[in-house]
């Protein structure tokens, strides 16, 4: 921020070079993802602005998401942890639910959707009748126009007769019909993400990703769901209360 530099860099007001000049310096390096930055007083000091013109810069910084403001201690640079989603891992909800309590918007793209011939595993996972189909449903899930997750979901046709009757939220139709799981069993692993999931989840091949398996069940015990899906590593932190064993 050596005020020599910075000013003579650039156009525009003041608090835009400022602005501009510390993206620059988290591009660089100087301020890495959650570092915190100098205080206000400190730049303004440093750069022989003015307070306001430093909180302004400051504001709209966080109002473009590069750094995050924290009562108390200051700006720190966002960091990968600053974009993950907190998921609860011990109630049972839909991805369509789990979005919309956090104001955002869910939206998937389908991959598939419609009734198969069941896989040995689906046979297995399900308690499937030799001759029986079963009901799939793959999408892309976003929440806000960001890829999450991949989600195969298999069920008996039983539980989903008509795969093409979901529209956005398989959870809403199950519970509609009467069919909504009440208690899943979840797996969850790490994995490196292969090209074809890296490609639509928006990262590249290896990267971190979880795999989570569901299977969840009726009231009556009967196998409702079973799901395998492929989760971006960087976008979820899962969360789980423990107490004490007695
Ligand atoms: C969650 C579930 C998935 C279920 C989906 C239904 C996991 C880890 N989570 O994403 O099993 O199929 O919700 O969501 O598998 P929807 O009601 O929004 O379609």
């Amino acid at each position: 921020l050596d005020p020599e530099n910075w000013m003579q860099s650039g156009s525009g007001p003041r608090y835009v070079r400022l602005r501009r000049r510390i993206e620059e310096g988290i591009a660089e390096g100087t301020f890495p993802a959650g570092a915190p930055l100098p205080p206000e007083r400190e730049i303004a000091t440093l750069t022989g602005l003015s307070r306001v013109t430093v909180r302004k810069a400051i504001q709209e910084l966080a109002e473009k998401g590069v750094i995050v403001q924290r009562q108390g201690s200051g700006s720190f640079v966002t960091g990968p942890d600053d974009r993950r989603v907190e998921q609860s891992l011990s109630r049972l909800t839909s991805f369509t639910d789990d979005m919309a309590r956090r104001g955002m918007e869910s939206t998937a793209t389908w991959l598939e959707r419609g009734i198969f011939f069941p896989s040995p595993e689906e046979v297995v996972a399900l308690a499937l009748s030799s001759g029986d189909s079963v009901a799939r449903l793959s999408r892309l899930r976003l929440a806000d126009g960001r890829p999450m997750a991949i989600e195969r979901a298999s069920l008996p046709l039983e539980i989903l007769p008509d795969p093409k009757s979901v529209g956005r939220s398989l959870y809403e139709v199950l519970e509609r019909t009467g069919k909504h799981p009440v208690r899943a069993i979840q797996k969850i692993s790490a994995i490196n993400l292969g090209p074809e999931e890296a490609r639509l989840l928006g990262l590249q091949p290896n990267d971190a990703g979880l795999k989570i398996e569901r299977m969840s069940y009726l009231k009556d015990g009967r196998a409702a769901e079973f799901t395998r899906s492929t989760y971006r590593g960087d976008a979820y932190n899962f969360v789980a209360e423990l107490r004490l064993a007695s």
